[in-house]
């Protein structure tokens, strides 16, 4: 669990520095989700850093809230499936690792561009569907944030998992009541999200997704209830910009870059691991 931590810790030192290196991005979600992306690719997920697009006889994970990919390009670099020096490159003219990820530029762990929001849900379900049609025991993940759930396509993911039965897929919706904007509240209602998915015939499962000891164990009860005939959403509550004092529990960092001063103030309170800087 220590390990975890510091991989987290890591991460998010991966984050402030891209961000502010490419002056843009979007810190917030990223810090929010750092703890679930490492406990998903560095203890959870049965997956192979040598990359195959097709992802034979391993589990998936779709990032849907493609706009947090700061932190996807860093658990997916610290995890080996490309150089951590890479991650300098990050929004930069030429990059493999675009602002929002695609597939276009080949970055080994990338299966679907996202960042067009409500997407991701639909391509998981494909994904879990083939498995099952290939005989395949291997899971489908997915991430969302609560503001993505505006998007009218989820719903009718939602329901077309409940009644196909798509029982190896785990979704997790970020549930930090922000979204770009303001709070979700303000936006558009959400909501009791829980409720719904379980209207919609989901098993669900609540958990703090700023807590290493419960992220790992949520997702390893949500493993165990794989296979019982209903798809899985993991409502998972974070705090925006978790990690760094000012960043915290406000959309104002959902997609700005700190200066120089904020860089520093940042990284004050995320201490170097022994993995090292990128
Ligand atoms: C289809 C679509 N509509 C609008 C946007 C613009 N947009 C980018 S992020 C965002 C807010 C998403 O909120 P949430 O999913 O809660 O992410 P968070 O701010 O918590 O990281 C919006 C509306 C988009 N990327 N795609
Ligand atoms: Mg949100």
């Amino acid at each position: 669990m220590t390990e975890l931590i510091s991989i987290a810790t890591q991460i998010r030192r991966d984050i402030v520095r891209m961000v502010h290196g490419a002056s843009s991005g979007h810190p917030g979600g990223s810090l929010g989700c750092a703890d679930f992306l490492t406990a998903l690719y560095f203890k959870i997920m049965k997956h192979n850093p040598s990359f195959n697009m097709d992802a034979p006889n391993e589990d998936v994970f779709i990032l849907s809230n493609g706009h947090i990919s700061p932190l996807y390009y860093s658990a997916l670099a610290r995890s080996g499936y490309f150089d951590i020096k890479e991650l300098a490159t990050f929004r930069k003219l030429n990059s493999r690792l675009q602002g929002h990820p695609a597939t276009h530029e080949h970055l080994p762990g990338i299966r679907i561009a996202s960042g067009s929001l409500g997407q991701g849900m639909s391509v998981a379900i494909g994904a879990a569907l083939s498995k099952k049609l290939n005989g395949e025991e291997n899971l489908v993940f997915s991430l969302h944030g609560d503001g993505e759930l505006d998007e009218g396509q989820i719903w009718e993911a939602v329901l077309f998992a409940a009644h196909h039965k798509v029982d190896n897929l785990i979704s997790t919706i970020d549930w930090n009541g922000q979204q770009i904007d303001g709070p979700t509240e303000k936006v558009m209602n959400l909501g009791n999200i829980r409720q719904k998915f379980d209207a919609f015939g989901w098993t669900t499962l609540e958990m703090n997704g700023n807590d290493m000891d419960e992220v790992v164990a949520t997702l390893e009860k949500a493993k165990s209830l794989t296979g019982q005939g209903k798809p899985i959403a993991i409502m998972m509550h974070t705090s925006m910009g978790k990690g760094v004092d000012f960043m915290e529990g406000t959309h104002e960092w959902h997609g700005i870059a700190p200066n120089d001063e904020q860089l520093a103030r940042a990284l004050k309170q995320l201490p170097e691991t022994t993995l090292g800087d990128y």
